[in-house]
Order: C-alpha cells, then sequence, then structure tokens
C-alpha cells in the first residue's frame, strides 16, 4: 500500500512552481530486496561471457542515442543544467557504455612464466554485489561511469540515484532494460541517503561503494565501508585552480575560465575556482574576462543559447548565496555579478577580487558560478598558492612555455592536470579522479575501473 510520504516531488529549479515528477522514498525494506535480487543475479550474470554482458551495454546506448531529446530535456528540467550541456552528457554517457562494452575484448589478466618454468597468470574477477551513490550534477554520466564498468566485468549492481535528479538516472535505468538486462542484474532506487545510502553501506552482502558527492557523506561512508571491509572509492569535492601566465594565449585562456567557471552554472567538482595570472598580463586577461562574462546568455536552460542556468535547487541557491556573502565579509571584493538574476535559483556569474589566500573562498568549495582572480608574481608563486589547498582534483594551466607545462605536470597537486584547456572535462577511457582530499581509493573511469570493480587473483599452472 502507498501512502503519500513513499513519494516525493521534484520541482524545476528555473520555474520552482512546476513539478517535474513524483518519485519513490525508497525503504530498507527497498534496500534488502534490491540486495537479495543482485546476490541471486550474480550467479548468473558473472558466469556469463564478457563479450555477451557488453553486448547489453551496446544496446542500451543506442537506446539512450535515440532518446537524447527526451533524456536531456528532462535533466534541464529537474537539475537546470543548459540543454546544450545536458545533450552532451547523455551523449557522453552511450559513449561510456560503448567503451565499457568494449572491455570484453581488453585484457583480463596477465601472463608470466614461474621461477621453474610454469606457468603463471593473473586473472580479474568480479567482486559481487556492489552499491553506487550519485550525485544530481551529472546525473546520467557518473551513474554510467560507474554502472558501466561494475556490469562489464561481471558484478551486479544497486544505484542510488541523487534525491534531486531521479528522472534522469531512470531513464539510464529504462535504456537498459529495454536492452533486455536480467532482473536482479541492476537495481535503481530513489530516496535518502540517510537511510538508503546508509543501509547499502552498512550491508555486508555489499562487495564495494563508490561514492561521489560532499566531503563530510564521503567520509561516514569510506569509515562505514572500510570498517567493515569492503572496499570502497571516493570522489569528492575540488576547489580547483587555473594559472594564466602571461606567454599564454589569452584569448583561449579567457575562454577555458569562463567555461570552467560558469558553464553548469559552476556545479561541477572540476569547475575552475580560483585563477592565477601572472601580473604582465593580469589587466589584459581581467578586461577580456569581464567582458566574455557581460557578454554571458544567463537564463532559460532550456534556450539553446542559454550558458549558465540556474541553480539545482533551493538549498543549493540558499548555499551559494551565503558563500558569496562570506565571501564579501572576509574582504573579497565582487568585481560582477554577486546576487539571483530573479529567475528561478538563476545567480549571475559571479567574479571576486582581493580574495586573501586563507578566506573561505580560497579554501572551501561554493558549488555555484563563483571565481576569484588573483594576481601573481610569476609561475612559482602560482603553483605555490595554487597548491596551498586540502583539495586536489583538477587544474589547469594557460601557458606557451614547453619548460612551464612541463613543473606543472611535475609539481601541481591535482589527480586530472590540463595543460592549455579548462579544468572540467573528462575522458572516457582514461580515469578520473582527485588526490589530497578529493578522493580516497582507485580513481574511476579507464583502466582504474577495471581495478577497482574487479580483484585479481593470480594462477600457477604447472603440465
Ligand atoms: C566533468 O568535469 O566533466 O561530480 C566531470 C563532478 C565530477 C565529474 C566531473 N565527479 O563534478
Amino acid at each position: 500500500m502507498s501512502r503519500v510520504s513513499d513519494r516525493y516531488e521534484k520541482r524545476n529549479p528555473f520555474s520552482p512552481e512546476k513539478v517535474t515528477g513524483e518519485y519513490r522514498v525508497a525503504t530498507t525494506n527497498d534496500v534488502d530486496a534490491a540486495l537479495g535480487a543482485a546476490q541471486t543475479a550474480f550467479e548468473t550474470w558473472s558466469r556469463m561471457p564478457i563479450a555477451e554482458r557488453g553486448r547489453y551495454l551496446t544496446a542500451a546506448a543506442s537506446v539512450l542515442d535515440s532518446r537524447i531529446d527526451t533524456v536531456a530535456g528532462d535533466m534541464t528540467a529537474e537539475m537546470g543544467k543548459p540543454i546544450r550541456e545536458s545533450r552532451g552528457e547523455v551523449a557522453r554517457a552511450a559513449q561510456i557504455l560503448r567503451y565499457a562494452a568494449a572491455s570484453a575484448y581488453r585484457a583480463v589478466g596477465e601472463e608470466f612464466e614461474q621461477a621453474n618454468g610454469g606457468s603463471v597468470s593473473t586473472l580479474r574477477r568480479p567482486l559481487g554485489v556492489v552499491a553506487l551513490i550519485t550525485p544530481w550534477n551529472f546525473p546520467i554520466a557518473i551513474p554510467t561511469w560507474k554502472l558501466a564498468p561494475a556490469l562489464v566485468y561481471g558484478n551486479t549492481v544497486v544505484l542510488k540515484l541523487a534525491w534531486d535528479a531521479p528522472a534522469t538516472g531512470l531513464h539510464l535505468e529504462a535504456a537498459l532494460v529495454e536492452a533486455g538486462l536480467p532482473p536482479g542484474v541492476l537495481t535503481v532506487l530513489t530516496g535518502r541517503g540517510s537511510t538508503v545510502g546508509h543501509a547499502l553501506t552498512h550491508d555486508p552482502r555489499v562487495a564495494a561503494v563508490s561514492f561521489t558527492g560532499s566531503v563530510a557523506t564521503g567520509s561516514d561512508v569510506r569509515d562505514a565501508v572500510t570498517s567493515r571491509g569492503a572496499r570502497v572509492q571516493l570522489e569528492l569535492g575540488g576547489q580547483n585552480p587555473l594559472i594564466v601566465m602571461a606567454d599564454a594565449d589569452v584569448d583561449r585562456a579567457v575562454g577555458a575560465a569562463f567555461a570552467g567557471a560558469f558553464w553548469s552554472a559552476g556545479q561541477k567538482c572540476t569547475a575552475t575556482r580560483r585563477i592565477y595570472v601572472e601580473a604582465a598580463a593580469y589587466d589584459d586577461f581581467r578586461e577580456r574576462f569581464l567582458e566574455r562574462v557581460a557578454a554571458a546568455r544567463v537564463g532559460d536552460p532550456s534556450d539553446p543559447e542559454t550558458e549558465v542556468g540556474p541553480l539545482a535547487s533551493e538549498s543549493q541557491f540558499v548555499d551559494v548565496l551565503a558563500g558569496i556573502q562570506r565571501g564579501r565579509d572576509e574582504g573579497g571584493s565582487v568585481v560582477v555579478g554577486g546576487s539571483p538574476t530573479g529567475e528561478g535559483y538563476v545567480v549571475a556569474p559571479t567574479v571576486f577580487e582581493d580574495v586573501a589566500d586563507t578566506a573561505f573562498l580560497s579554501c572551501a568549495e561554493v558549488f555555484g558560478p563563483v571565481t576569484a582572480l588573483y594576481r601573481v608574481a610569476d609561475f612559482d608563486e602560482a603553483l605555490r598558492r595554487a597548491n596551498a589547498v586540502e583539495f586536489g582534483l583538477a587544474a589547469g594551466l594557460f601557458t606557451s612555455s614547453l619548460t612551464t607545462a612541463l613543473r606543472f605536470r611535475r609539481e601541481a597537486q591535482a589527480g586530472i592536470l590540463h595543460i592549455n584547456s579548462q579544468t572540467a572535462g573528462a575522458d572516457v577511457h582514461v580515469p578520473f579522479g582527485g588526490i589530497k582530499g578529493s578522493g580516497f581509493g582507485p580513481h574511476e573511469q579507464g583502466e582504474a575501473a577495471a581495478q577497482f570493480f574487479t580483484e585479481t587473483v593470480t594462477v600457477y599452472v604447472d603440465a
């Protein structure tokens, strides 16, 4: 029997009076049933040839491709991502599924010769039932990049979607169901982290948990999962710097700074939060960057021209405005933006100056369209200040000097480095993840995902 409290309403962040859908608030009983089904399904799924598992993913990719307008439209309506980015994200999800499916044609181990001459090889085997807990800011890319490798390597999955973006993840589930995925192999739950997430992380049937979200929740997840000896992978926040040297192509640097700071309204853990500009180029960069911000198309995310839409929810809106206020209170000056535009949860692209290195805005993650400019004497100073945070997710550098680029590659403290490109973005076939406080455990995607979602056994064979 369904009661009113079994369901919740999701509203459109650009037009909060509009309800975009009603979703189930899953209970611990739902988690129990999902884990039971996943355990049963594992018996058959894990024995299936990897190429056969991959075929379900390829078929789901085709379903997503055929439905890109619907899925992207629903994503934009429920969490406010500008439609052109939503479309790109659905296409990315299809690409991730195809990349994972092709794992069938990659090595699943390595062959050696034993010291005594016999054969010894390694073999990757699935872990069992894995739980995935995903955020609202990439509501199809992140569920897909966790689920695709988990499934192809033979695990069965319980996926908990973000409260604020359920419809998008449910489209992913529908695509896999239409592709014929056997029952129990994947169960998708909507609901609260405090019930569903908590139950999944504490259940001894869950062999591994992959989590993307906040630092605070992530550390609870890590403690719960490691204390029962299971595997955990965390992708947390970032406080990502972009360094612009005087020898850089300033126009390209301006474009990258704008995209990195303001696309998706800055709601990416890889967004550009701090921009360090070498003194000789500072005034020029500042002027062109502010011109670019003034020309930004801000507003309705369903308009294909829109570059900066709303924040995803009222609570994000409140948090970001509080972050801006704190930036001001701690002595920062708002050069442009700094307030709501009056349409839904839209906050104008905001650029600060005069922010102290110890101020909240320089150290913490304000998850919105907010960035700060800092003047630096040279690369040494830029790198020192860029590295002086607890996070280490992404970092960018604009320069034409190979020497500077090579030093950055060695010394920048982040898991993802961008030389002459913006701080956000992630190719599907290479590892993605942070160092320092930005993550824990193996990285995601590419070969790193194979390592996380499998265990390696070593097999000695003598004739
Ligand atoms: C990207 O920059 O395209 O939650 C991906 C996030 C990151 C993913 C960023 N885990 O923003």
